[in-house]
């Protein structure tokens, strides 16, 4: 079984390829993701290392001058996407994108790929790649952390890679949908329209997509003023773990300049993180920077702690006290988000159902602090899901059955570096 599904799974990257990088999934995400090439670059490495780090290449050709990496690579117009580079403004640049970024997870990948072979070649791409990602993360730390306080920001949901997250309702409620006019979906078209955000939701992406084109993507007054800016615990432990790799990589190619800021960074996340945990509930949750609101559910991001190497027991014991009860409310872990909220839903994308990435991440983290039940219970719980109903974009947590898009990179990519 298992060698069969390596195949498959083997088989969809290498379809997905589009020629040194690759989609989400034909037909749904015709372009190149940022956090999804992540992921794909650790499932290549499991058989061809150099088509690993062409992945994160190929990614990186996209940032812009202020270090940005974009979210989406509109490397050719695709009108079965919405919305395209048109609507973002940047179909003029040399290579169009999005207008904001996606959690950090290359650094991480760079380093488990620099493990698998340090060899002559690898340490010259690296010395390429390290600056690169140094500016990344550079970006990150001050634009979307504009205060110093120790979180990250997002200014847009799609920024989470959580798009629907329950936790973006309140403050994405304020966001003004009065001038966004007619458009036209296409995920609908792809996809059971149950699966997906709902309209207002894609009003409110649109307002504030439109506020950020308009302000030419300038970090400051999105800061200041963009409609939606949320600190997010799900960037902000994942920044925390890309840190710490980058760091690993300083150190590996003698990089000692670099040092001292990395080490800022992870100085002032380790306490800033407290700004996100929520006392009410006893876990991580989203702080609203506008209104000093935290998010009122637990999402999975909650237990990436581990995984960024926060495991003070007055954080982890409550979180995993929550993970367990989450758990046992559901058939597959780990739920996207609380099962007991009254916003769960089984089936609509990042409002209950599980995503394997997540899983991966999340296991990790507790494997690494020596929580092996918890962590075998997520694998297998990933294995059964894959055996079950495929390679599917995520996964009711309840009946199992895969959702959203079919054939995809990401989950084929924990198969094969993670899962199997
Ligand atoms: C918008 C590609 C991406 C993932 C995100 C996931 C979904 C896009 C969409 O698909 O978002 O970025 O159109 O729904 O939420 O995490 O990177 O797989």
């Amino acid at each position: 079984m298992s060698a069969d599904l390596d195949k498959i799974a083997i088989d969809i990257l290498q379809a997905n390829d589009l020629g040194g990088y690759t989609i989400p999934t034909k037909g749904l995400y015709p372009y190149q993701w940022n956090w999804d090439s992540a992921f794909v670059a650790q499932g290549f490495a499991t058989f061809d290392v150099n088509r690993g780090w062409q992945e994160i290449e190929t990614l990186l050709q996209g940032q812009w001058d202020d270090g940005m990496v974009p979210h989406i690579l509109f490397r050719k117009d695709d009108p079965t996407y919405f919305p395209g580079p048109s609507v973002w403004g940047t179909q003029n640049r040399a290579l169009p994108s999005s207008g904001h970024s996606q959690p950090p997870v290359a650094a991480s990948t760079v380093r488990l790929l620099f493990e698998k072979d340090q060899s002559a070649t690898y340490v010259e791409r690296l010395r390429v790649v390290f600056p690169k990602l140094l500016a990344w993360h550079r970006w990150y730390h001050t634009a979307r952390d504009f205060d110093g306080r120790g979180v990250i920001a997002v200014m847009h949901p799609w920024e989470s890679g959580r798009d629907n997250l329950p936790d973006w309702d309140g403050p994405a409620a304020r966001v003004d949908t009065s001038g966004v006019g007619d458009y036209v979906r296409k995920d609908t078209s792809f996809v059971n329209a149950d699966m997906r955000p709902r309209k207002t939701d894609y009003d409110r992406y649109l307002a504030i997509l439109q506020f950020g084109r308009e302000c030419n993507w300038d970090a400051e007054k999105i800061a200041r003023d963009a409609p939606f800016y949320v600190a997010d615990p799900g960037v902000t432990f994942i920044q925390l773990r890309a840190d710490r790799d980058l760091l690993a990589l300083a150190h590996a190619l003698g990089e000692t300049a670099a040092l001292p800021e990395i080490e800022e960074w992870i100085a002032r996340a380790e306490q800033g993180i407290e700004l996100l945990w929520n006392p009410d509930l006893g876990a991580f949750t989203t702080l609203d920077l506008r209104s000093g609101v935290h998010g009122e559910g637990v999402s999975s991001a909650s237990f990436l702690a581990p995984y960024a190497g926060i495991c003070k027991a007055r954080y982890l014991e409550p979180t995993l006290a929550h993970f367990d009860r989450m758990m046992s409310k559901v058939t597959y872990g780990v739920p996207s988000y609380d099962p007991d909220h009254p916003a769960f839903e089984s089936m609509r994308y990042w409002r209950g159902p599980v995503w394997g990435i997540l899983n991966y991440m999340i296991a990790t983290g507790f494997a690494e602090i020596g929580e092996t039940e918890r962590a075998e219970r997520i694998r297998k719980d990933t294995v059964a899901l894959i055996e079950k109903s495929g390679f599917a974009e995520y996964f009711d947590p309840i009946s199992g059955e895969g959702a959203g898009g079919n054939s995809f990179s990401w989950t084929s990519a924990i198969w094969l570096n993670w899962a199997s």
